[in-house]
């Protein structure tokens, strides 16, 4: 089989990028080791910025998340029992985020290839970039007992953190920056109502809790748990316990509590790889960075690097111009940066750090105090949050 880009990895990356090419009629396909199924079984991101919405809808893809996501002007960050809201409107002269999840808007992903005909091979098993220094790479994989070839003009990695993309490229090719967070978070997916209308970030001296919503009947919660933590330790009433006593008294009294229909523990990290490509594969989203979901970037710098790509890679189909995949790597990992020192700032300023010696603590408080005193510290943050220009 042969087609002009070749896409590892079926997550919103992966599928958003397939879209958006298919639309400008340029030719690819999605290799995707899991089903559709397990795909859409992993809880993930809620709230996106806007511009990712803007990619949606330009891969025709929108409808549903402008009729089903909530629109949120701004959130809250509750501390030694009482609540501060973080004006993202009023702040960012008239921005917002949009609480659509993962799963929805790659359900829609998934029936948008569908309705054109795209080809997203799932169940592609060991998938193998080959000859990606040279200008014709191709893919090997398993497809039902069967080898199968795909000749390419570009492979694009958007197989996530632990895919095969990164680490096909040659070892001395390509240098990684990491930290690694001595704590998880344990998520809790509940068919309650959000004890909140807006998103609440909590810091407590037992440690971070964050109150999200996939809408008005689904709560997304998380609290902060030592590494070491397994998802059986954690009964949902032994949850519910720990998330009330590190919210403020007025919003414990007020959650609604009841099963949970997903729990998992996601260790937090952050991590850079440099440059962005590799000879004709390029990497994208998760294959590239992760971040600590503190600062809700992941997805939204996945989708900053779809947005480069997806120009790049229209330049050279339509006009023959090189130059945007020239300067892929460099343009998104100055955005990517940007979102990991977000993200990071973000996590050092709500979580325990348990080896934190009491001058760290004093300087933790002190940066949230001045954070809440100062509107041009309020409004850094939401220009952050809310994401940075394209
Ligand atoms: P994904 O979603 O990991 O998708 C990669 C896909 O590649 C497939 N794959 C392979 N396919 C073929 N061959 C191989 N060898 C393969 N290896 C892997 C995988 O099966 C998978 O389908 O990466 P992608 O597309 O780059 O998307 C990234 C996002 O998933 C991620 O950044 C976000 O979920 C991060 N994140 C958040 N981001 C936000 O912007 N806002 C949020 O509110 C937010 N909340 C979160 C989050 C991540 C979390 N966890 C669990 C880490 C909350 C949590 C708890
Ligand atoms: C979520 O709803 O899953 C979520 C929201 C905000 C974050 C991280 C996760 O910062």
């Amino acid at each position: 089989m042969k087609t002009q880009v070749g896409i590892i990895g079926g997550g919103p990356s992966g599928l958003l990028l397939s879209q958006l090419l298919h639309v400008q009629g340029i030719d690819n396909v999605v290799l995707e080791k899991h089903t559709r199924d397990y795909v859409l079984s992993r809880i993930r991101a809620g709230v996106l910025e806007h511009g990712f919405a803007d990619l949606m809808r330009e891969a025709r893809c929108g409808e549903r998340m402008d009729a089903e996501g909530e629109i949120h002007d701004g959130f809250e960050i509750a501390h030694e029992g009482r609540r501060d809201r973080i004006d993202l409107k009023g702040l960012t002269g008239g921005n917002s985020v949009i609480v659509y999840g993962q799963t929805e808007l790659t359900r829609d992903l998934y029936d948008a290839r569908e309705k054109m005909g795209g080809l997203v091979v799932h169940e592609a098993l060991d998938v193998q970039p080959h000859d990606i220094g040279t200008d014709s790479p191709y893919l090997t994989y398993e497809q039902e007992g069967e080898k199968k070839r795909l000749d390419c003009e570009y492979i694009i990695g958007a197989d996530g953190f632990h895919g095969v993309s990164r680490k096909s490229i040659p070892k001395g090719k390509i240098r990684e920056f990491e930290r690694v967070y001595p704590f998880g978070w344990l998520g809790v997916l509940s068919e309650t109502k959000p004890v909140s209308p807006e998103l609440i970030y909590a810091r407590h001296e037992r440690g971070f809790a964050l109150c999200s919503l996939r809408s008005q009947v689904l709560s997304r919660y998380y609290i902060q748990v030592p590494l070491s933590d397994t998802t059986d330790q954690w009964s949902d009433d032994a949850f519910w316990e720990e998330l009330k006593l590190r919210l403020p008294e007025d919003v414990s009294a007020k959650l609604e509590t009841g099963p949970s229909i997903e729990k998992s523990i996601a260790p937090l990290r952050s991590f850079v790889a440099e440059p962005m490509r590799y000879g004709n594969m390029f990497l994208a989203g998760d294959a590239a960075h992760i971040v600590p979901p503190t600062g809700a970037r992941g997805l939204n710098s996945a989708a900053s690097d779809i947005y480069y790509l997806y120009h790049a890679m229209r330049d050279r189909y339509k006009k023959g111009d090189d130059s945007g995949l020239e300067a892929y790597s460099a343009k998104a990992l100055a955005r990517v940066w940007k979102g990991q020192r977000f993200s990071w700032w973000m996590t050092m300023l709500l979580h325990k750090f348990p080896e934190n010696a009491p001058f760290d603590q004093r300087l933790q408080e002190t940066d949230l105090d001045y954070l809440l005193s100062s509107e041009a510290a309020m409004a850094s943050l939401a220009e952050n949050y809310v994401g940075l220009a394209f």
